[in-house]
């Protein structure tokens, strides 16, 4: 016996990659929803490479009464409404959004990192998932937080234009296009052009002068993996498809060598070491497109501070960033509070 499953947001780029990996990683499941707005009513998305296909329904008149678990990838507005409506029917939702991640009756939850805070679901039926850049640098961190304990990071984000959607890959498309012909650029879903171009900006300013991307990871990095460490973040938008990658410093408590890290890493849940010094030895965003993995190249001492490592770390963010993390969050409650069969 298996679970009956609703994709809130099927049609968008995390909604399409959460069918592909339930079908992928064969979540055990009776019946799949595709839920969607009511303009993508009746449009036929994949399971993944399954050869099925199902139907969207649509959002605003779907009953989730009897249905298990509600994977939504919406945005915060859509989930507002109808996530406390799903959660109240008695199915779990497992949310992408931004929206519950800082609520403390709402678990956030990496699965490599923090399995046992999902225990806390039922206050509210509800589950977070953490923003793309925080999750892989959360599956690169636990291990060595745990052999030497993290006083700080401060990191630098390259992320790829599929953070901000469809439209966002589309943008990148369409002005590479326009500057090889000569057309004129256009900017819509990005502040400045992003072919060619790189932005330090992504999600809104804050008071202080930091974007809230920049936020989230500081708040959802103590959240998930300890509130003691202090972390710096610049956020950068990149002409990249698919795959954040991010610079990491890090400054630990007590004294852990580049050697040492390497092993620890290569034994990591979720990590992928690959640190071999010399020209491509290192992981790429187009490497890591498509894959699971969090991978993890040049990792070296910083000699600049005292118990100071570098490393770079790069992660498929429709993966690993949000579908593949929403359904091992689905598999970590299966495993633990919802069992079937
Ligand atoms: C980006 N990280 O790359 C964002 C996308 O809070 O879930 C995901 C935003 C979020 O633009």
């Amino acid at each position: 016996m298996g679970y009956r499953v609703a994709v809130v947001g099927a049609t968008g780029n995390v909604g399409r990659e959460m069918l592909a990996i339930l079908a992928e990683r064969e979540f055990p499941m009776d019946e799949v929803a595709a839920v969607a707005s009511s303009r993508s009513v009746g449009v036929e998305v994949d399971i993944g490479d399954s050869g099925r296909t199902v139907k969207c329904k649509n959002l605003e008149h779907f009953d989730f009464s009897g249905w298990d678990i509600a994977l939504f990838a919406v945005g915060s507005a859509a989930t507002k409404e109808y996530a406390p409506k799903a959660a109240a029917a008695g199915c779990v939702v497992i949310d992408n959004s931004s929206l519950y991640r800082m609520d403390p009756d709402v678990p956030l939850i990496v699965p490599e990192v923090n399995p046992d805070a999902i225990d806390g679901y039922t206050k509210r039926n509800i589950i977070a998932n953490p923003n793309c850049s925080t999750a892989q640098l959360m599956v690169a961190l636990k291990p060595l937080h745990d052999a030497a304990g993290i006083k700080r990071v401060v990191v630098s984000t390259y992320q790829s234009v599929s953070g901000a959607g469809k439209a966002g890959m589309d943008e990148l498309f369409e002005q590479s296009r326009a500057i090889f012909v000569g057309d004129p650029v256009s900017t819509n879903t990005f502040t400045k052009q992003i072919a060619f171009n790189v932005i330090p900006h992504i999600d809104v300013f804050l008071d202080d002068g930091s974007t809230k991307e920049e936020w989230k990871m500081v708040v959802e990095t103590k959240k998930i993996l300890d509130p003691k460490i202090k972390l710096s973040a610049t956020c950068v938008r990149v002409p990249v498809f698919v795959g954040h990658s991010e610079a990491v410093n890090i400054e630990f408590e007590s004294e852990i060598s580049a050697d040492e890290a390497k092993d620890i890493l290569r034994e990591a849940p979720g990590c992928m070491l690959i640190d071999k010094h010399e020209d491509g030895g290192y992981v790429t965003p187009v490497e890591a497109a498509g894959d699971s993995a969090t991978y993890i190249s040049r990792v070296r001492e910083d000699p600049t501070t005292e118990n100071g490592l570098n490393l770079w770390c790069v992660s498929d963010n429709l993966r690993k960033g949000a579908a593949l993390n929403a359904v091992q969050i689905a598999e970590l409650l299966g495993r633990r509070h919802l069992k079937k069969g």
